[in-house]
């Protein structure tokens, strides 16, 4: 009579498999919670999201004034050969634009801003923000 193999349990798996099992699961859960982080970022940020762009030239805002909603981008393009700022009067940013440069900021708040180049203060916008 040929001597029976030992078989093995299905349920009894090595040591070694054991740990990679629990490894597998513990890199899947991470990899579910990283997606549900990422689902709850996306539905954070607006789905009409837009970019609004204002053109800085020959010391002139265009268009002066801009109307966006929290989640828009604004976009300042500095046209010019001088460097502007975009600079708010209720502290919300102040950032220099440096010549044929671009600089964006993201809208988080509901808010009418009103603004102007530091360097040349007759620049001057309004952004009207709503949600
Ligand atoms: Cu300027």
């Amino acid at each position: 009579m040929k001597p029976r193999g030992r078989r093995r349990s299905v349920h009894r798996r090595p040591a070694a498999l054991r740990l990679r099992v629990r490894a597998r699961v513990l890199r899947d859960s991470f990899v579910r919670l990283v997606i549900v982080a990422l689902v709850v970022a996306a539905a954070a940020v607006p789905a009409h999201a837009r970019t609004v762009r204002i053109l800085m030239e020959n010391l002139v805002l265009q268009p002066a004034e801009t109307r966006a909603k929290v989640g828009d981008t604004v976009e300042w393009i500095n046209d010019d050969m001088v460097a502007h700022t975009a600079t708010a009067r209720n502290g919300d940013f102040d950032m220099i634009v440096p010549s044929k440069s671009t600089v964006s900021f993201v809208l988080l708040k509901a808010r009418t801003i009103e603004y102007y180049s530091r360097f040349h203060p007759i620049m001057k916008g309004r952004l009207r923000i709503s949600r």
